[in-house]
């Protein structure tokens, strides 16, 4: 939980969502098909279960919805039907397996038209989406195919008007024990400067909340797929609370029937010291 960017006595209206990301649908369509991709696909309606049961005004999907561009027809129907289930505005922040541009899996299917409540993010330069009735805007940068070294943060847009700022973004948060190799770098500093109240993150698998500054909420949903049970987070979505005050408090539930894990109990990473890009890239060249 974090102060307000706002005076206190300045209310805001309470607002609850719902943060998912890396579902992957999709992964296992190959073959006859398999008990691991029907498996996968009733996680993601047990995701919805949650939205529903949990009263949730909105739900955020920061990228890896779909596996690949190439998944089957009935993937595509199913995942659709499921969005539309939830009711709720839906907003997905394409990640690097379901990027926009060209071949992208969101142009292979209408669907805006299956369900209305769906906006997809696809100015690869970034746009706020508004969801106006609720006093929330939303930005974010999908993924391209075309750009490499895709840093989804750097010069984020000046916070909007709407009372609720909030961040989308998909890529490779970087702490101590970071792999210089991977991708899509995200950088304490970089969720600084966006001063937005609270950052949906997705790429990675595993469910993190990590530091970004004293005014902003930043978290990892993790894959909503139970493959990290044994660390008492994985199988589990973020249901984040924006308090009246601007506290921003999440609770991570579960998708099977063990109890909620409370904001602080939720695993934090704190990011590298901030420095210059050529210092820190020469540190862990150098084997620290
Ligand atoms: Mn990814």
């Amino acid at each position: 939980m974090t102060k307000s960017m706002y005076d206190s006595n300045n209310k805001r209206p309470k607002r609850r969502l719902l943060h998912t990301s890396d579902v992957h649908l999709g992964a296992y369509d190959y073959g006859d098909g398999s008990e691991a991709r029907d498996e996968l696909h009733a996680n993601f309606g047990r995701v919805v279960d949650v939205a529903i049961r949990e009263k949730v005004e909105f739900v955020v999907i920061p990228g890896d919805f779909f596996d690949n561009a190439r998944v089957w027809d009935d993937t595509l129907e199913y995942a659709a039907e499921q969005i539309a289930r939830v009711e709720v505005p839906v907003v997905i922040t394409p990640g690097n397996h379901d990027h926009v541009g060209p071949n992208s899996i969101y142009d292979r299917f209408d669907f805006e038209k299956q369900a209305p409540n769906l906006r997809v993010m696809r100015v690869p330069e970034g746009e706020t989406i508004a969801l106006e009735e609720l006093d929330v805007e939303i930005w974010g940068r999908s993924h391209t195919e075309l750009l490499p070294d895709f840093q989804p943060f750097v010069s984020p847009p000046p916070r909007g008007d709407a009372p609720w700022q909030l961040g989308a973004g998909h890529g490779h948060y970087i702490h101590p024990k970071a792999l210089l190799h991977n991708s899509f770098h995200i950088r304490e500093d970089h969720l600084i400067e966006t001063e937005r109240d609270y950052i949906a993150l997705g790429h990675w698998e595993q469910m993190t909340r990590v530091a970004a500054g004293e005014l902003t909420v930043a978290a990892y949903s993790g894959a909503p797929e139970g493959l990290g049970e044994g660390s008492q987070v994985g199988g589990r979505v973020l249901i984040v609370d924006l308090h009246e005050d601007g506290r921003v408090e999440l609770q991570a539930h579960s998708l099977g029937d063990r109890p909620p894990l409370a904001h602080e109990d939720i695993p934090y990473l704190v990011g590298l010291p901030i420095e210059p890009d050529n210092q820190y890239d020469r540190r862990h060249l150098s084997g620290l």
